[in-house]
């Protein structure tokens, strides 16, 4: 039983609550066609609190992986009449990569060249039943840590470190395909170009800590502005870019010039001596709104909008 008082003082459990709240989020996807065997594995596995998921052939398997994208795991029994494990580690490799979920194959038959197939048709690992209970969790935890691993790699590499927004590797990669497909479709969206103005001068006066705090506040501003159907990176050293799924053309304006305005009255504490001590600054953007173009012509056309709006005095948007 924790009680508040005891949570801080032992760390120890602060770390075992953790550990429990995240192992609950952990779903593994149990294959089998013995229901004993998967009531078995999920039972083992319950105890350590992961959340299990059962399926008794390989299309069952194939189904519950569509409808739960949280499952970090596969374990599946080799011997299963019309698609056997082998197969079903083929099929699940045809859709997802060993970055995304991890495969262990189960078999009564220890015949060595087993392990070797799973491998080749994709598993992680293999396992002869009956198995030792140590050995089952450690390569359990292994194999999840590995995919949680890899998750927050992709997630450091994708995301700009001063401000959390997406970089610009990631908006490129993300936007431009959909892009393509919008133009296919003919469905339009926006995509908006923001630069800050005379951003050179807060660095110069403020110092360039304080330039960093004005871009981190600019980026809060905007996660709380666009959400939920927006994309926004911050794409140069104080340009962002943020791709919106808004139909209406008049809408972006309107929500992007809110946007500016909300900039234009923003405080930001730059905490430099003592008590507060507070500056504003401001914002231009350019803004394509249509169908008819590829990524690359949107950029650069969103880039001259830009420039546009600086060339007519800043602090403004232009589309
Ligand atoms: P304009 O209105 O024409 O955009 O003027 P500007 O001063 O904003 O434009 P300029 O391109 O001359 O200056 C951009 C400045 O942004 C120069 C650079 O020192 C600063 N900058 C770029 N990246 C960072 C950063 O990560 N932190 C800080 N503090 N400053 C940065
Ligand atoms: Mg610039
Ligand atoms: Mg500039
Ligand atoms: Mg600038």
């Amino acid at each position: 039983y924790i009680t508040k008082e005891n949570k801080q003082a032992y760390p120890y459990l602060q770390h075992l609550l953790e550990k429990l709240r995240v192992n609950h989020l952990t779903k593994i996807l149990v294959v089998g066609e013995s229901q004993d065997t998967r009531n078995h594995l999920k039972d083992l596995l319950e105890r350590h609190n992961y959340h299990v998921i059962q399926a008794r052939c390989g299309a069952a398997a194939i189904e519950e992986l569509e409808k739960h994208p949280q499952i970090k795991l596969v374990i599946t029994e080799k011997e299963m009449a019309n698609m056997d494990g082998l197969e079903l580690c083929n099929q699940i490799r045809s859709k997802y990569s060993k970055d995304e979920i991890s495969i262990i194959g189960l078999s009564e038959d220890n015949n060595q060249s087993l392990t070797a197939k799973f491998i080749k048709n994709g598993a992680n690992d293999f396992l002869t039943t009956p198995f030792c209970l140590e050995e089952f969790y450690c390569r359990v935890l292994q194999n999840i840590e590995y995919i949680e691993n890899i998750a927050i790699i992709q997630r450091q590499a994708n995301t700009d470190y001063l401000t959390g927004l997406f970089n610009r590797r990631y908006f490129f990669e993300q936007v431009s395909p959909i892009i393509k497909r919008r133009y296919i479709d003919g469905i339009n969206s926006t995509l908006a170009m923001i630069d800050i103005d005379y951003f050179k001068s807060v660095n110069d006066t403020y110092g360039h800590d304080a330039g960093d705090v004005v871009l981190k506040s600019i980026a809060k501003l905007m996660q709380r502005h666009f959400s939920p159907n927006y994309l926004a990176a911050r794409v140069g050293g104080e340009e962002f870019c943020i791709f919106l799924d808004t139909t209406s053309r008049n809408q972006a304006i309107m929500l992007l010039d809110d946007f500016r305005k909300d900039i234009e009255n923003m405080l930001v504490d730059i905490g430099i001596g003592s008590g507060k001590n507070t500056i504003t600054c401001t914002i231009s953007i350019g803004i394509t709104h249509g169908c008819d173009s590829s990524f690359d012509e949107i950029m650069i056309k969103a880039d001259e909008l830009l420039y546009d709006a600086k060339d007519s005095g800043r602090n403004m948007v232009i589309a």
